[in-house]
């Protein structure tokens, strides 16, 4: 048997918090990751062998049940992940149609998951319906996206046309846009149903006047959606204020279609 401090996922959710701390989007308790594992990912480490303790959701996902997650603590600091990783982090497996989460790893202070789980477990049950291949759904609070849903319209064809048009790649990296939750009181299952619906059409969902979710195969596919589309936020924040003397124009973005072999949101360009 591993160790589990060993296995890849481990190592690579250890650097993910610890990245998104050092890029400002996780002060404090904020942000969370949930990223899904089979069976045959965990059963190679000896420590995940017998139920430390069973925590009940409060909601049921049929669709999850049997699947483990390796997910991020509530009221825990990412900056602490990489220092005590088995006290911020957990690893559970869901049972009983979802409304039990089996805790085999971590949490070790007798914490439990993120108050956003109810959002993260709903939104992987409908991401992987879009594409089976989907393993994570990340919530954090990037500075730009966050003011930017101060001064945008919360439009989801603006603010993505928006996004589009302050890097050239951003169109390539998210063709199907950014949807847009009206403000919302965080860590309920209501909020939970609302971001999942949204997860239907596109993988970044931002939750005005708090932060963003992004779902990806993998940490890295999450992680890179966020940053893309923060780093145009950041455009738009220094720009907004002055003369627009030039864009991205729609055709541009259709040039940027047929090279990258990437179609944009039905509907989005002219
Ligand atoms: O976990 O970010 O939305 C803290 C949060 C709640
Ligand atoms: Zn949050």
């Amino acid at each position: 048997m591993k160790d589990i401090m060993t296995a890849p996922f481990m190592v690579e959710m250890i650097r993910t918090c610890t990245n998104m701390y050092a890029h400002g989007w996780d002060e404090r308790n904020g942000g969370n990751i949930s990223l899904m594992l089979e069976e045959s990912d965990v059963r190679e480490y000896g420590d995940v062998n017998r139920v430390l303790r069973t925590i009940p959701t409060g909601f049921s996902a049929p669709t999850l049940d049997g699947k483990y997650f390796l997910v991020t603590g509530t009221g825990k600091y990412f900056k602490n992940v990489q220092y005590a990783p088995d006290v911020n982090l957990g690893l559970v497996k869901l049972t009983d149609g979802g409304t039990n989460a089996q805790l085999l790893w971590g949490f070790t202070d007798g914490g439990k998951f993120t108050s956003e789980f109810p959002a993260h477990m709903m939104s992987h049950a409908v991401r992987i319906s879009v594409n089976p291949a989907n393993r994570v759904v990340m919530h954090c609070h990037p500075t730009n996206l966050l003011a930017m849903t101060y001064v945008h319209t919360l439009d989801e064809k603006a603010f993505t046309r928006t996004l589009w048009q302050m890097c050239t790649e951003c169109i390539v990296v998210f063709p199907d846009g950014v949807n847009v939750l009206p403000w919302m009181l965080c860590g309920t299952n209501e909020i939970g149903e609302a971001t999942a619906d949204k997860m239907k059409t596109a993988r970044l969902v931002v939750w005005a006047q708090h932060g963003l979710y992004g779902a990806g195969v993998d940490l890295d596919e999450a992680f890179g959606l966020i940053e893309t589309a923060e780093k145009a936020a950041e455009i738009y924040m220094k720009i907004a204020h002055l003369p627009l003397v030039n864009t991205i124009t729609d055709d541009q973005m259709h040039l940027l279609e047929g090279r990258f072999g990437v179609k944009a949101r039905e509907g989005y360009l002219s």
